[in-house]
């Protein structure tokens, strides 16, 4: 379905629009219940991101051990000329989730010209003060918001876009938290939405030594453990649940045949405890499955962008080969 933005719509924000589409919110209570009713019990990871979990992986970001955020945007800094090269001048930054990372400021900041960003984010009230602050911050450059589940694809049909390249820019490795069919169903989305020459560029997080990856999500100072205990808390706070988060402990661990870091929340004792009226039980040792964190080789990843109709026409790492930004072409649509 296309949406037709009229001037009844256009707030007066320095936004050139916001445009709601209602997604449909998920159900913590379902899911929470579900997933603890599994034989291997989980959780997902969307839920991480309360108010809480979001101030946690900010720190996360800014962990020693946690090597992706820094590298990343390491990589940004050296590789402006070529995306500005590749972009065009006048290019439509498209960024599914919300734009207030320093990552966009970054791309913005290397384009030439671009002429339009559009962020896209299931949380409509921080999307539109993150989009308000990026209009502030870029008075030049025309800054729509789109409140949508970019899981279920980008339609920018109906939009009042400029003609040039639209860029899709996916950052932070998030791809690596989607299971490996559903990333392709993804970027398969992201397909449908995009024209022949549009292009994607995305972040991702490579395969490398054991001990470098389990650090990164079991870090010394135990915020990645509050980051996944916050869970917990969560759970208690908002479903009246009795868990007692102190018999419970964080838990990263690298499984090598499925290529992913995972995080669980593993019981020390035997535990029993309420969620919303139902009682669960857990053995000593029995876990919670709450994250994956797939990572990629560059042949692994060319692999899945080309199972979603996307060839790797350039790509860059750092020095020590720990992240990849991949430049995808969609495959021609013929
Ligand atoms: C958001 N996402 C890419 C992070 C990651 O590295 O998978 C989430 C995270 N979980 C624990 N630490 C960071």
């Amino acid at each position: 379905m296309t949406t037709t933005l009229k001037a009844a719509s256009r707030p007066s924000t320095p936004l050139a629009f916001f445009d709601d589409q209602h997604p449909s919110a998920a159900d913590f209570r379902r899911d929470v219940l579900d997933g603890l009713s599994a034989p291997q019990k989980y959780l997902s990871p969307i839920y991480f991101y309360d108010a809480e979990g979001s101030a946690l992986f900010d720190a996360i970001t800014e962990l020693p051990e946690y090597y992706p955020t820094r590298t990343e945007l390491s990589i940004l800094d050296t590789i402006g000329n070529e995306l500005a090269e590749r972009a065009g001048s006048g290019a439509v930054i498209v960024e599914p989730g919300s734009g207030s990372s320093i990552k966009i400021r970054k791309l913005i900041d290397a384009l030439d010209t671009p002429a339009a960003y559009v962020g896209l984010d299931i949380s409509g009230e921080h999307l539109q003060q993150a989009c308000t602050v990026l209009a502030e911050d870029y008075p030049g450059l025309s800054i729509g918001a789109i409140c949508a589940d970019f899981t279920t694809g980008l339609d920018l049909d109906g939009y009042d876009l400029p003609g040039g390249r639209r860029l899709v820019f996916f950052p932070g490795s998030t791809i690596g938290n989607f299971e490996i069919q559903d990333a392709i169903d993804l970027l398969k989305g992201f397909r449908a939405g995009m024209r022949d020459d549009d292009a994607i560029l995305i972040g991702v997080d490579r395969v490398k030594d054991e001990q470098t990856l389990v650090d990164a999500y079991d870090d010394s100072q135990g915020v990645s453990a509050a980051f996944n205990l916050n869970l917990v808390t969560r759970i208690n706070r908002e479903l009246d649940g009795t868990i007692d988060a102190g018999k419970l402990r964080h838990l990263a661990l690298w499984n090598e045949k499925a290529s992913r870091i995972e995080m669980h929340l593993q019981a020390v004792d035997d535990i029993e405890f309420s969620i919303a009226g139902e009682t669960f039980a857990m053995k000593s040792g029995e876990t919670i499955h709450t994250e994956n964190s797939h990572k990629f080789t560059p042949e692994a990843f060319s692999a899945l962008a080309a199972r979603a109709g996307f060839t790797v026409r350039t790509h860059w790492s750092d020095e020590r080969e720990l992240f990849t930004l991949y430049w995808l072409e969609p495959d021609s649509k013929a």
